[in-house]
C-alpha cells in the first residue's frame, strides 16, 4: 500500500488488486485520417498523453500489474453497429466507410490498431468494446474480477468521452478509478478541464484524480 497524493484526498494504491487501463489509444483516434478526424477534431491534441502514459506502461510492467488496453470498433459487417451511432453527425467518412486508415472504426482496419509507442505487450488482454463505455458489451468485469481487481489506475483517451464513461460504468460496478490527467488527453482543453473536475468533485463521486510522476513516486514506495 502506499497513498497516491491525489485530489479529492490521497488515494490508497494497493498494487496486487489494482490494474491499468489503457483506454482507445487507437490510431483512429490519434492519428490524422482516422475516425476523430473524421469528427472535425484536431487530433494532434490527443499526442500530450502518449509519452506520460508509456511512462505508466513501462512502470505498471515493471511491477507485474495487470494492464487492460481497450479499443472502440466494430464488426466488419457493421451489426454491432446502432443505427443511431452510424447516422449521427451526418459525417462524409462514418463508421464503416474507407479512409486513409482504411475502413473507419472498424475491427481489423489499420485505424482501429493501438499505436506503436503504447503496443499491448504478449499477454496483456485488448478489450474491444463497441461503445464509449469499456464495460458495455464486453468481458472486461469477468476478467477484471477475475483477477481480484478492485482498483483501476486509468489513461487514454478522450477524456470527456471513453474514459468518463468508463470511469462512470467503473464507479457503478464498485471499482476505485484513479485518473492521471497528464495520461488522458481530449479535443476540446475545456472539457479536459471540466471532465477531470467532475471526476473528482462532490468528495470523489466518480473517482480521483493525480498525475504520472505522483503515480510513479507511490507506486515506486508500495
Ligand atoms: N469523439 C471522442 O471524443 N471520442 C470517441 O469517439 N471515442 C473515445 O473517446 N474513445
Amino acid at each position: 500500500m502506499a497513498s497516491v497524493d491525489a485530489q479529492p484526498y490521497e488515494f490508497e494504491l494497493a498494487p496486487r488488486t489494482c490494474a491499468l487501463t489503457v483506454i482507445d489509444m487507437q490510431r483512429d483516434f490519434v492519428d490524422p485520417g482516422g475516425f476523430g478526424e473524421a469528427l472535425g477534431n484536431d487530433v494532434s491534441l490527443l499526442r500530450r498523453a502518449v509519452a506520460p502514459t508509456r511512462k505508466v506502461l513501462d512502470a505498471a510492467r515493471a511491477r507485474d500489474l495487470l494492464v487492460v488496453h481497450t479499443r472502440e470498433g466494430h464488426r466488419a459487417d457493421l451489426s454491432d453497429l446502432p443505427r443511431a451511432k452510424k447516422l449521427r453527425g451526418r459525417l462524409k467518412t462514418g463508421i464503416g466507410d474507407p479512409g486513409p486508415l482504411g475502413r473507419s472504426l472498424l475491427r481489423g482496419e489499420r485505424g482501429h490498431h493501438i499505436i506503436d509507442e503504447l503496443k499491448p505487450a504478449p499477454g496483456e488482454p485488448v478489450v474491444d468494446k463497441p461503445g464509449k463505455g469499456a464495460f458495455h458489451a464486453t468481458d472486461l468485469d469477468s476478467l477484471l474480477r477475475n483477477r481480484g481487481v478492485e482498483q483501476l489506475v486509468v489513461c487514454g483517451v478522450t477524456t470527456e468521452v471513453c474514459v468518463s464513461t468508463t470511469v462512470r460504468e467503473a464507479n457503478d460496478r464498485g471499482y476505485d478509478c484513479l485518473v492521471l490527467e497528464d495520461c488522458v488527453a481530449s479535443y476540446f482543453p475545456e472539457f479536459q478541464v471540466a471532465a477531470l473536475a467532475m471526476i473528482r468533485a462532490q468528495g470523489g463521486i466518480f473517482g480521483w484524480v493525480s498525475d504520472l510522476s505522483r503515480f510513479l513516486r507511490a507506486l515506486a514506495k508500495s
